[in-house]
C-alpha cells in the first residue's frame, strides 16, 4: 500500500467523521495524519513491516493513529472508516467535491432528505426540495446543479502528469518483452492536453511484425498491473488500471509506425480534415498508410514527416493538431509563403529563468541557495524568489519587516553564489503579494519598491461575483509595483473551477499597463488555458511561465508549462523568461515607478 493511498483513506475517515459531526479534535487528528503521511518520503508499509515504532517519530502521528496505520497496512482497512461507510454509503464522499457542499450541508441533506449520492442530490435540487432547508435558496440550487454538471464533465478524466507517470510505469513493463523497441504515448497525452480521457500507447518493434505479434499481445494482456482486461484483439489490448484509467495499447509493425502514430495522436477533427485533404489529392489515409487510391501503392507510412510532406504540408507538431488553423498554416509553410505559416514553437531549451518560487521562509521546503542551485542544475540563468505575504497566514506569509529582511538575505545569497558559480545563476528578490478582497495589496508600496519581481495573486475570497473579482484584479494591476499577475484564473485542473472573472478585460488591461500574465507550469494549476494564452498573445500582453515551485524537484514541472504554451502557438519571443539574462528580463518587464 503506497503512502498516497494510506493518506487518502485517512483523509476520507476525517471527512466521514466531519459529516458525522464528530469531535473536531478527532477530525483534525485524522486530517493532520493524512497530510503528514503524504509528505513522507519513506514508504510507511515498509516501516510497519520493519519497525512500526518509527511511525511515532512522524510529527502529527501519535499512538492511536500509529495503531490505525498498522492495521490499515496489515488488513487494508480502518475499522472506523468501514463503520461510518455502512452508515452513510461511500457515495457521500463524492458530494463533498461539489461547490457549497461542506460536511455540515452533506449531513443535512442526508438526514433531512436521505440524499447520499450525486444523482439523488441532483433530483432533489431540480425538484426544489432543497429550498425548504436552511441556507439553501434558489441561488444555491442553481450553483449546485452547475457544479454537478462540471463534475460529471471532469470525472473520469485524469490529469496529464498522472497519466504520464502511468504511461512510464506501463512502458517499462512492456519493454521487458524482447523485440519491442518503441512505446510512444499517442492521443491527447501526446497533444499535451491538460487532462486525458484514456491512455493510448503505440508499440512497435520486430515482435510486432505480423508473424510474431501474438506472443507480444499475450505479454501485454497479462501485465501484472492490469485491473480489468477490457478487450483483446489481434494487435490491440485494452485494460483499466486500479485507479480506473483506461489504457489502449496497439502493436504495429515498424513500417506503419508513422501512419499509426499520426492516426492515434488525433485529434479526431484534425484527422478528419487531413483525410479530406488526402482524398482531394487522390490519396487515402488510414492507420496503416497513406495510399494512392487508383492502385493502392503506399505513398508514405513509416514516419509522420513523410505523411505530412506527401500531403503538401510542413510537419505539424502534435500540440497544434486540434483543427484550429494548423493545416492551413502548414500548407502556407510548405509553400514557403511569406505569412500565415506555422510558428516555430517555444521549446524547453529556450527557457532561461523561473520567476515564481517559494522557500522555507514561508511554505516552501528548501532554502534560497538550494532553489538557486537546483535551477542552475536545470540550465536556468536566473530565478526570482517570491515567497508569500502575511495575509496567507497558514503559509507563514511575510509581513513588511520580514519581507525586507528576506530581500537582504536573497541579495546576500546571490552574491555568495556569484562568487561560487561565476554569475551563471542570478537570484532576483521578489514577493508573491496577496491581492486582498478589495484589490489592495497586502504589503506597503515602500516594501514592494525593494523587490525586483512583484507577483500579485488572489489567494482568498474566491467566491466573489464576477464584477467584484474583475474590479479587484484590475485595481491590483493599477499598482505600479506589480510586474506579474499570478494565478489569473485560480483554477485547479479537474478539482477547482476558475473563479468568476472577466479574463478578457484583465488581459486587455494588463496588456496596456505592461503587466505580464503568468502561466503556472504546475499541471495541477495551469492557470491560463491554451485559449487564454493565445488570446493574451493576440492582445499583445506580456507572458511569463513559472513553476511556483515549493521544493527543488518541482522546478521540473516547467515542461508541462511549455507544452501548454506550445498548444497556444507561442514562440520563444512571446515569452519573457526566455530572455537570456536577468538584466534583459528586467528591462522588458513593466518599468519600476
Ligand atoms: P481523450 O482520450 O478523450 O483525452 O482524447 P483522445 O484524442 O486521446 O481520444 P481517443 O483516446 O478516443 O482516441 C485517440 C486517437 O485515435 C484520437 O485522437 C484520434 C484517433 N481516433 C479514435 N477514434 C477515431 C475515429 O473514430 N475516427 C478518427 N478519425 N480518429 C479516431
Ligand atoms: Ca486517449
Ligand atoms: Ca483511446
Ligand atoms: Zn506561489
Amino acid at each position: 500500500m503506497e503512502n498516497i493511498e494510506i493518506a487518502r483513506l485517512l483523509d476520507e475517515t476525517a471527512a466521514l467523521l466531519e459529516i458525522d459531526a464528530a469531535d473536531p479534535f478527532r477530525v483534525r487528528s485524522y486530517r493532520r495524519a493524512a497530510e503528514a503521511v503524504e509528505q513522507q518520503t519513506t514508504r510507511l508499509d515498509a516501516l510497519v513491516a520493519s519497525d512500526s515504532k518509527q511511525l511515532l517519530s512522524i510529527p502529527g502521528i501519535g499512538k492511536g493513529m500509529a495503531a490505525n496505520i498498522c492495521q490499515l497496512v496489515e488488513t487494508g482497512a480502518i475499522p472506523l472508516r468501514t463503520e461510518l461507510l455502512t452508515k452513510y454509503k461511500s457515495t457521500v464522499l463524492g458530494l463533498l467535491k461539489l461547490p457549497g457542499m461542506g460536511p455540515k450541508t452533506v449531513a443535512l441533506v442526508w438526514s433531512a432528505l436521505g440524499v447520499s449520492d450525486m444523482d439523488s442530490l441532483e433530483a432533489a435540487a431540480r425538484e426544489g426540495k432543497l429550498a425548504g432547508l436552511p441556507r439553501m435558496g434558489e441561488r444555491f440550487a442553481t450553483k449546485l446543479l452547475k457544479g454537478i454538471e462540471d463534475h460529471r464533465r471532469n470525472s473520469g478524466r485524469f490529469r496529464v502528469d498522472r497519466a504520464l507517470d502511468e504511461a512510464e510505469r506501463i512502458s517499462v513493463l512492456i519493454r521487458a518483452f524482447p523485440g519491442i523497441d518503441q512505446i510512444t504515448p499517442a492521443g491527447s497525452l501526446r497533444r499535451g492536453r491538460e487532462s486525458v480521457g484514456d491512455l493510448d500507447l503505440l508499440v512497435t518493434g520486430p515482435a510486432c511484425e505480423p508473424d510474431v505479434v501474438a506472443a507480444a499481445v499475450e505479454h501485454v494482456a497479462t501485465l501484472p498491473l492490469i485491473d480489468k482486461l477490457l478487450a483483446r484483439g489481434q494487435n490491440k489490448v485494452s485494460f483499466t488500471l486500479r485507479n480506473n484509467l483506461q489504457v489502449d495499447v496497439r502493436l504495429l509493425p515498424r513500417a506503419s509506425y508513422g501512419a499509426a502514430l499520426q492516426y492515434f495522436t488525433g485529434s479526431k477533427m484534425h484527422n478528419v480534415a487531413l483525410r479530406q485533404r488526402a482524398i482531394k489529392r487522390g490519396l487515402t489515409l488510414s492507420e496503416y498508410a497513406l495510399l494512392r487510391l487508383e492502385d493502392n501503392i503506399i505513398v508514405a507510412a513509416a514516419s509522420e514527416e513523410d505523411i505530412y510532406r506527401a500531403l503538401d504540408l510542413e510537419y505539424i507538431p502534435p500540440e497544434l493538431r486540434e483543427n484550429c488553423g494548423e493545416i492551413e498554416a502548414a500548407a502556407a509553410s510548405f509553400l514557403k509563403a511569406e505569412t500565415g505559416g506555422l510558428p516555430r514553437l517555444i521549446e524547453f531549451s529556450d527557457l532561461c529563468g523561473d520567476l515564481h518560487m517559494h522557500t522555507e521562509a514561508t511554505d516552501g521546503r528548501d532554502t534560497i541557495r538550494q532553489m538557486a542551485e537546483a535551477a542552475l542544475a536545470r540550465g536556468l540563468a536566473y530565478i526570482a524568489i517570491t515567497d508569500h505575504s502575511k495575509n496567507l497566514a497558514m503559509t507563514n506569509g511575510l509581513d513588511d519587516d520580514r519581507a525586507l529582511a528576506h530581500v537582504e538575505r536573497i541579495r546576500e545569497v546571490d552574491r555568495e553564489l556569484q562568487a561560487v558559480h561565476g554569475g551563471r545563476i542570478r537570484i532576483l528578490p521578489g514577493i508573491e503579494v496577496d491581492i486582498l478582497a478589495d484589490g489592495s495589496l497586502d504589503l506597503e508600496n515602500s516594501t514592494l519598491a525593494k523587490m525586483d519581481i512583484v507577483v500579485a495573486s488572489v489567494h482568498s475570497h474566491f467566491n466573489q461575483p464576477s464584477e467584484e473579482m474583475t474590479a479587484r484584479v484590475l485595481r491590483a494591476l493599477e499598482n505600479p509595483h506589480v510586474r506579474i499577475l499570478g494565478h489569473p484564473t485560480g483554477r485547479k485542473i479537474l478539482s477547482r473551477e476558475p473563479y468568476a472573472i472577466d479574463i478578457e478585460q484583465v488581459l486587455q488591461r494588463a496588456g496596456k499597463l505592461g503587466v505580464a500574465v503568468e502561466h503556472n507550469a504546475n499541471p495541477a494549476r495551469a492557470d491560463l488555458s491554451d485559449l487564454h494564452l493565445r488570446r493574451a498573445k493576440e492582445i499583445g500582453c506580456k507572458i511569463v511561465v513559472n513553476t511556483d515551485a515549493h521544493a527543488t524537484e518541482e522546478l521540473d514541472k516547467m515542461r508541462y508549462g511549455i507544452t501548454q504554451l506550445r498548444r497556444a502557438w507561442l514562440t520563444a519571443d512571446d515569452v519573457l523568461n526566455t530572455l537570456p539574462t536577468a538584466e534583459a528580463l528586467l528591462a522588458r518587464l513593466r518599468p519600476k515607478p
